[in-house]
């Protein structure tokens, strides 16, 4: 980056700051993780300058031969890793995705069914301060307060909910769930009251593709992910279709008459629906990480960052801490910080000061406000990159404990850091800090 050094020492320094403290901190935030080199010198190219809104080899510009190629291979590199019949991998975002869904497959007004945000919902999943919750009728399913079930999805529940509100769309997906889904008995209840049913599936794509979750694609109409947390490619979001179908509000294709797939419908939802041109640079970065994601590594990967996850969780309840759930099956844990006598906001600000990254999170029923929460969401995909094994994790959960019982005890915080920055330095990450 030596043009950048010399051309804006500003944004170079802030950039290098940030490596540092990706390298020396313990990131345990569950929506991260750290890209390989390959990942980030594809983003960091001149295919950012290049406009191709349209499709490969139907484009509204010139000049696209080559983006045509990159997005061609990063279409069928997802369809592999994902045994789907269709994939639009252009949305910019896991929202914009979204939006294209709710384009697709809703009118303004119609009611969708939802996980709510306060269960471990997503923003876009009908919060009423997003676009979801505010131009849709969004209703809500939740998690089970209290009995066998405490902290987990009750399909019996959700088939009542949605008996109730008769839904256009079903969705599931969260931000904040440690447990699997039951896609087959979502399906039945799709079925039953007539809606299509979407899963988002941004958070757990990685372990998804790697087999080591229920595998969502041939039981949802729609699917839709981002393509960074667990799998590990550039910021972004794709939508992926299992079993293609015809779509079912009658929509032709206008010369022919003939009913248009529902892959179709989407593709325009994304382009012109949505979006203007799609980030040809992050589209060549998604390419590379499904390339990725398609070898042996990142099969073991993905198991150790459940079994990883997994050795947390225990860890934290031996210590006496209440994890929504028990437990948990994927890569993230919630914990319920209330028995601890400490707020969510307090422990995100205590474990920053000792660079333990995590972000204060609403447990179900909290409460306290979204911008103070009774817990803290926690995630091991970042440092399960770094090479962080079983006991890693359990070293660290024995720092945090002393951290979040002595939160404003400076010497243990000075400890903590010292510690964690020995810990980080055996794993290295980016070699690339310039002086
Ligand atoms: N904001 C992401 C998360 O942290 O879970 C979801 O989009």
């Amino acid at each position: 980056m030596e043009d950048l050094k010399h051309s804006d020492p500003e944004v170079y320094a802030a950039i290098q700051q940030e490596v540092e403290r990706q390298n020396d901190g313990v990131e345990l935030i569950a929506s991260e993780n750290f890209v390989s080199r390959a990942v980030l010198e594809a983003m960091g190219t001149a295919l950012t300058n290049k406009y191709a809104e349209g499709l490969p080899g139907k484009r509204y510009y010139g000049g696209c031969r080559f983006v045509d190629e990159v997005e061609d291979l990063a279409r069928s590199r997802a369809r592999e890793l994902f045994d789907c019949d269709w994939v639009n991998v252009q949305p910019h975002s896991g929202a914009s995705a979204n939006a294209a869904i709710y384009l697709t497959i809703l009118q303004p007004g119609d009611t969708f069914l939802g996980l709510d945000l306060a269960h471990g919902g997503h923003l876009t999943h009908g919060s009423p301060v997003n676009f979801s919750g505010l131009l849709y009728n969004a209703e809500y399913y939740g998690v089970e307060q209290e009995g066998p079930l405490a902290g987990r999805i009750d399909m019996e529940r959700v088939r009542e909910k949605a008996l109730q509100v008769q839904p256009k769309m079903i969705s599931i997906g969260a931000s904040a769930y440690p447990r699997d889904f039951d896609y087959e008995a979502f399906r039945a209840i799709a079925d039953e009251v007539g809606a299509l049913l979407w899963m988002d599936m941004a958070h757990t794509a990685g372990l998804i593709a790697a087999g080591e979750l229920n595998n969502p694609m041939k039981h949802a109409h729609v699917v839709s992910t981002t393509t960074h947390k667990t799998l590990r490619g550039p910021r972004g979001g794709m939508i992926l279709i299992g079993d293609d179908f015809e779509n079912p509000f009658g929509k032709v294709a206008p010369k022919s008459g003939r009913v248009k797939r529902m892959s179709e419908l989407l593709d325009s939802a994304v382009f012109p629906g949505m979006q203007g041109g799609p980030l040809m640079h992050v589209i060549a970065a998604k390419a590379v990480a499904f390339k990725e994601a398609l070898n042996e590594e990142f099969q073991d990967y993905s198991r150790q960052t459940i079994l990883n996850a997994s050795a947390m969780a225990d860890a934290f309840m031996d210590r006496g801490y209440h994890l929504v759930s028990d437990g948990t099956d994927n890569h993230l844990m919630l914990i319920d910080l209330r028995n601890k006598g400490i707020t969510g906001k307090q422990a995100e600000a205590a474990l920053g000061r000792a660079e333990i990254t995590v972000n204060k999170n609403m447990v179900p029923n909290d409460d306290k406000s979204p911008f103070v929460t009774s817990g803290i969401r926690i995630g091991t995909p970042a440092m399960t990159t770094r090479g962080f094994e079983p006991a890693n994790f359990v070293q660290v959960v024995e720092m945090m404990d002393r951290v979040l019982t002595n939160p404003d005890d400076e010497s243990v915080t000075l400890a903590v850091r010292g510690e964690v920055k020995e810990l980080c330095d055996q794993f290295p990450l980016y070699d690339f800090v310039l002086p």
